[in-house]
Formats: structure tokens, sequence, C-alpha cells
């Protein structure tokens, strides 16, 4: 058998054995690095008589390529043996009970928001944020507030301290802030949810400092108070788990709105529970409207070209309302066994296919 044969035969043997990577790059570099064996080989070619050149120029040549194919196959083999060890050692078997049994719970007020961000996720609304803390412009006087209106006063709105140039940030008393945020930064059609903490001073059985809103907002061309009315029954049917319940809109005013109405909810009082579509009473669920056209010109908007409705809900009574939650101070007293109670399950996430509660 001739030298190169041999030499060839060592390296095959070489590369089989390499069991790791690393191993597989000392035989390359003992083989085909600067000073490997097949490299030193080459060098000697230049000292060949032309005859000698000739024949041991394609062997040498052919044995460089078959040892770098060789060390190139073994290196996918074991990357693919390195990838199967893993896959085989990180499997996981996800229909197990978890365990430990889970702690805690999620908050009426976590589940509910998750609830309602489920039912209009569905309809196409995206979900949008904002700053808790405001100026006077996106809170107030964006929204069609006059300059004098009672809401901007002390009573209700938390204030800080005035600035240098005596404007005062302020606790957003409502989260419609990130609609004129959204309106000013985007270009219709828009379709917006707005989940989010709210402040107002006031306290007492039905009030708290701090309280939860979900707004909505949609601005498009030819939207009209037939689209509102249809989205928020289609909501309140959803939300209350109820396919037959009778809505009545009355009018109201909000300065941001025109025009403006609260929505009621057809309910019944069986003992100490509230039962919605049926019964002759009516319960006021939310408060909605028009965007007035003041509004889509303080946000850039030519209200020839596009109109909108939006609304308003606050989760909280939302929350005692469905799941018979009696008394709001409760939500915010931080007492493990109130949460034991009124509390869901980590994992069960809200959604329309699996169930919005359980
Ligand atoms: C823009 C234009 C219009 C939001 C609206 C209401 C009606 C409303 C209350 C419900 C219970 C607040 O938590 S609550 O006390 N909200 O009645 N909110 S329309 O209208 C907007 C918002 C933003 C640019």
């Amino acid at each position: 058998m001739s030298d190169i044969e041999n030499l060839e035969r060592d390296l095959l043997a070489k590369i089989t054995a390499a069991e790791t990577g690393a191993a597989l790059e000392d035989v390359r570099v003992a083989a085909l690095g600067k000073k490997g064996v097949v490299s030193e080989r080459m060098k000697t070619l230049g000292k060949m008589s032309p005859e000698e050149r000739k024949e041991m120029g394609p062997a040498l040549n052919g044995l460089k390529s078959r040892i770098a194919d060789a060390i190139e196959a073994k290196k996918t083999e074991l990357e693919e043996a390195a990838l199967n060890a893993r896959l085989a050692s990180e499997k996981i078997d996800v229909t197990l009970p978890i365990r430990p049994e889970p702690k805690g719970k999620i908050h009426p007020v976590s589940q509910v928001t998750e609830e309602i961000i489920a039912i209009f996720s569905a309809m196409g609304f995206d979900v949008a944020e904002g700053p808790d803390i405001e100026d006077d412009f996106h809170n107030f006087t964006a929204l069609n507030f006059p300059p004098d209106h009672p809401a901007r006063e002390m009573h209700d709105t938390f204030f800080f301290e005035p600035k240098e140039d005596g404007s005062r940030m302020l606790l957003r008393t409502h989260t419609s802030p990130v609609q004129i945020r959204t309106m000013m930064s985007q270009k219709p059609p828009i379709r917006i949810i707005i989940p989010g903490r709210t402040f107002r001073c006031d306290s007492d059985q039905t009030h708290t400092p701090m309280f939860h809103q979900v707004e909505g907002l949609v601005i498009d061309k030819e939207t009209h108070m037939g689209h509102l009315k249809g989205t928020l029954e289609a909501f309140v049917k959803t939300f209350f788990e109820i396919s037959d319940v009778k809505t009545r809109f009355r009018p109201h005013f909000f300065p941001f709105t025109e025009p403006s109405a609260e929505m009621d909810v057809q309910y019944e009082r069986v003992g100490n529970e509230v039962r919605f579509g049926q019964g002759d009473k009516w319960m006021e669920i939310l408060g909605c409207g028009m965007v007035h056209p003041n509004v889509l010109r303080n946000c850039g908007l030519d209200p020839d070209e596009y109109q909108g409705f939006a609304w308003g809900m606050g989760v909280d009574r939302l929350a005692m309302l469905k799941y018979g939650i009696p008394d709001l101070r409760d939500f915010f007293a931080a007492d493990a066994r109130w949460l034991e109670h009124y509390g869901f399950d980590a994992a069960d996430q809200p959604s329309l296919w699996a169930g919005l509660s359980k």
C-alpha cells in the first residue's frame, strides 16, 4: 500500500474516532492546518521533478479534498448528535399537572380587564396605553373641557406642584389622554381600547381615589351611532354571557362627545343577586358618544372627513356587578383572604373560545 494510502487510512481513522467538535478540530489542524501533515506534503511538490509532480500532485490534492470532506461530514454528524441529545434531555410533558399547587389568585380587576380585552381583541381592537401622569392639554384642553370646567378644580383632580412656567402636571382623571396621543400620532382608521388606572380626589362607599377604566375609540370615515350601538351591545352580551338582553341609550352630556349617551342594561334583582337580561329594571353600565368635532380638530383631523365614537366604563364596578362583590373598598385593602375568595385561577386565562370566566 502506498505511503499516501497509509496516511489517508490513518487520518480517516482519527476522524472517525473524534467524539467531540474540539477533538475533530485537533485532527483538522494536525492534517490540513498550516503545519499539518497533508500541508507539509503539499509543500514537497515544489522540489519534485516534473514527472514526479505529475503523479503526486493529483494524488495529494485528492487526499486533501477527501480528508476535508470527511471532516465536514463528521462535523455535521457530531452537531446532529448534540442537538438530538439536547432535545431528549429538555423534553417536558406539558400535560402534567402543576406541582406544587400554584399559590395566589388573579385580582378581579385584572380578570375583568383581561375579559374586556379578549372581547374587543376578537372584534379587531388594539390595546393602547399611556402615562398615569399627564399634562393639562392631554387630560382636559384637547378633550374640549372649557377653561373653567369644574372637573379641573382641586376637588376632582390630583395636581402636582406648579412648575416654573406656572403649568401643573396631574394624575390623569380618565384614560382619554391616550386617545388624544393616539389620534395625534396615527392615521385613521383607529380602533383601540385603553385599560388603565385613573385618579380622582373622591372617597366613599362607591368611589376610591384610584380606580380602573377601559375606554374605547373608533375613528374612520362614515362612522355613526349605529356602529356605536352594535359594538357596545355585542360587548354587553359577551361580557355578561347572555344571548338576549335589552339595552337603552339615555341622552347625557360629556364635553368630549356629541351626541353623548349613557347605556343602561335590563336587569332584575333576585335576593342579593343582580341578573342581567331579565326583569324590567335598568342599570347604567357605561358612557359613550360620537367624538366631538372640536376634539377631532384639536388632534389635527378634519371632522368632515373623519368621525368616530368613544366610550368609557369603570372596571371596578363591572367586576362588582358580574361577580357579586359587595364593597368597592375591599378591592384595594390587600386582604389575602378576600383575594382567596374572590380571586381567579392564574391558569384560567379568559378567552372567547375557552370561556371568559370559570
Ligand atoms: C376621546 C374622545 C371621547 C370617552 C368616554 C365616557 C363617555 C364615560 C365614564 C364611565 C364610567 C368614566 O369610569 S367612569 O366614571 N366615562 O362615560 N367616556 S365617552 O370618550 C372619549 C375619550 C377620548 C378623544
